[in-house]
């Protein structure tokens, strides 16, 4: 089932997710439809605090064809090399905008998999970025929050505007 996606400045947007204490079905239903909801976006990546569900779920999918699924739940980095790296980062809770952000370029993610089974990656490149992004969100942080005061309120503000025509 594809998901509304909430948007910045959507207060639900800062909620700290809460660990997952058992990977059953409802987690895997959960799962998939982050992955659908991520297809139809589309978009790389997509934390569950996106569609206002505050577990610690993330999906990540860099390829073209999105057949390459992966699922991240109670996902903890540790940083392996503290270069940082510029990458320009869009995020679907803040559409129409893409801003330069420094992270880290490596890191070793440990997570369980959709059936709960603990797994352990080293990432570089933009699977490292979206990752970083991702867990961000399920911490409640969002990119706009390492730019400057006064480009993060011009993107609330227009994001605001946007949202009363809407409505
Ligand atoms: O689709 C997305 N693209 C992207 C590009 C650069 C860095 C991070 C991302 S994640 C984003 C989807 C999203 O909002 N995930 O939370
Ligand atoms: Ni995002």
């Amino acid at each position: 089932m594809i998901r509304d996606i909430l948007v910045y400045p959507d207060q639900r947007l800062r909620t700290v997710a809460k660990p997952v204490e058992k990977v059953d079905d409802s987690i895997r239903i959960l799962a998939d439809d982050m992955l659908e909801t991520m297809y139809d976006a589309p978009g790389i990546g997509l934390a569950a605090t996106q569609i206002n569900v505050h577990k610690r779920v993330l999906v990540i999918d860099l390829s073209e064809e999105q057949n390459d699924p992966l699922v991240f739940i109670n996902p903890e980095y540790e940083v392996l090399d503290g270069e940082p790296e510029e990458m320009q980062e869009g995020c679907l809770s803040i559409p129409g905008y893409y801003e330069k952000i420094t992270r880290v370029a490596h890191v070793r993610v440990k997570a369980l998999d959709r059936n709960g089974e603990p797994f352990e990656k080293d990432l570089t490149g933009l699977m490292a970025v979206c990752l970083q992004h991702e867990v961000d969100h399920l911490d409640g942080k969002l990119f706009v929050d390492y730019l400057s005061s006064l480009k993060r309120g011009r993107i609330r503000k227009k994001l605001e505007k946007q949202l009363r025509q809407e409505s």
